[in-house]
């Protein structure tokens, strides 16, 4: 069987998050891949794309867009994790030194509650239910994936945010053995302080459409997809949608996030997509739809103002982009 080679449905119109570093890591960067032996992003061959387990889950149609899904081949070789590497096929490639199990994740900060969950009691707190969600990407490509979860609400109550939790920070894990691209010597760009963080205001959090994410497409998480849990926020832009978490913290002062340490010009705390707000760089009214061919119009909150909306209301949405 033919596999479609994802890597390579990058089209001119589509940017890279890595494009933003400083002149300097620019450089160094553009120096290593000079020296470097070529390593084109490849699709795995379908041999390695993990099997993964069915994983059962009750479809919830009030939360299932009418798009047709993205290729489930497109969903497991196209990715963004960046501690695999900056290209979209090093994640498929590279994930197999991704342990899933066993995994923990702390739950901590201002809650009146503080736990530790294993990820296997984690998955069993509440129903899980299949949602078909929209994901775009800030640079520019979206997506159509049937996530399997359970809102993130449903773990939150259960810790009892406090009166001083204002914020929920992210953490992915720290492991260079296990993520290459966290170690000192990796080789190629590092644009990104490690772990991973990113970070939601509370009411976010507790959104009915934020989602405690443990599968996708009947199936337990592919590693690239960011096993064993993630957490996925379909009207933001995809890197507020942080992978293989070991840590959720409830704090006080809105968390310092990956990429807004990185840039904070061009990724802001909020990232909410809004086709009316272009990236510094380039516009964000279209998008490439990921197995389309014509590019499609970028919808306000990607398509989910009737819901979110007014948690912003009254706000600049300039001004906090
Ligand atoms: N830990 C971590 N989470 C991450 C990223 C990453 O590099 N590291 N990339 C983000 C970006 S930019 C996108 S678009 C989505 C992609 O999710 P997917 O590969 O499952 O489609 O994951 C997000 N979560
Ligand atoms: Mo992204």
């Amino acid at each position: 069987m033919l596999i479609r080679r994802a890597p390579e449905i990058k089209s001119s119109g589509i940017t890279d998050h890595r494009v933003y570093l400083s002149r300097r890591a620019f450089m160094a960067g553009a120096a290593a891949l000079a020296l470097a032996p070529v390593r084109r992003a490849v699709a795995a061959p379908a041999s390695q794309v993990p099997a993964g387990q069915p994983l059962k889950a009750t479809r919830n149609e009030a939360f299932a867009v009418e798009d047709p899904p993205t290729a489930l081949e497109s969903v497991t070789t196209y990715n963004n994790f960046y501690e695999f590497g900056v290209n979209k096929g090093d994640p498929a490639r590279l994930a197999h030194t991704l342990r899933p199990r066993p995994w923990t994740v702390e739950v901590d900060g201002h809650v009146a509650r503080p736990r530790r969950y294993d990820v296997d009691e984690l998955m069993r707190l509440a129903p899980l239910e299949e949602r078909v969600y929209r994901l775009r990407c800030v640079e520019g490509w979206s997506m159509v994936i049937p996530w399997i979860g359970y809102p993130l609400a449903e773990l939150l109550k259960r810790v009892q945010p406090t009166g001083q939790a204002r914020f929920v920070e992210f953490t992915t894990l720290l492991d260079p053995e296990q993520f290459p691209a966290q170690r000192p010597s990796f080789f190629g760009f590092s644009s990104l302080e490690w772990p991973y963080a990113e970070g939601l205001r509370l009411d976010e959090a507790l959104h009915p459409l934020t989602l405690l994410t443990f599968g996708l497409y009947g199936q337990v998480l592919p590693n690239q997809n960011g096993a064993p849990v993630r957490v996925v926020v379909p009207w933001k832009y995809g890197f507020k949608s942080p992978k293989s978490i070991v840590r959720i913290r409830l704090v006080s002062e809105e968390p310092r996030t990956a990429w807004v340490k990185a840039a904070p010009n061009e990724y802001g705390f909020y990232s909410n997509v809004n086709p009316a707000v272009d990236h510094p760089r380039w516009s964000q009214a279209t998008e490439r739809r990921i197995g389309e061919f014509r590019r499609r119009k970028t919808l306000m909150f990607n398509g989910y103002a009737d819901q979110v909306a007014p948690l912003y209301a009254g706000m600049d949405l300039r001004k906090h982009f």
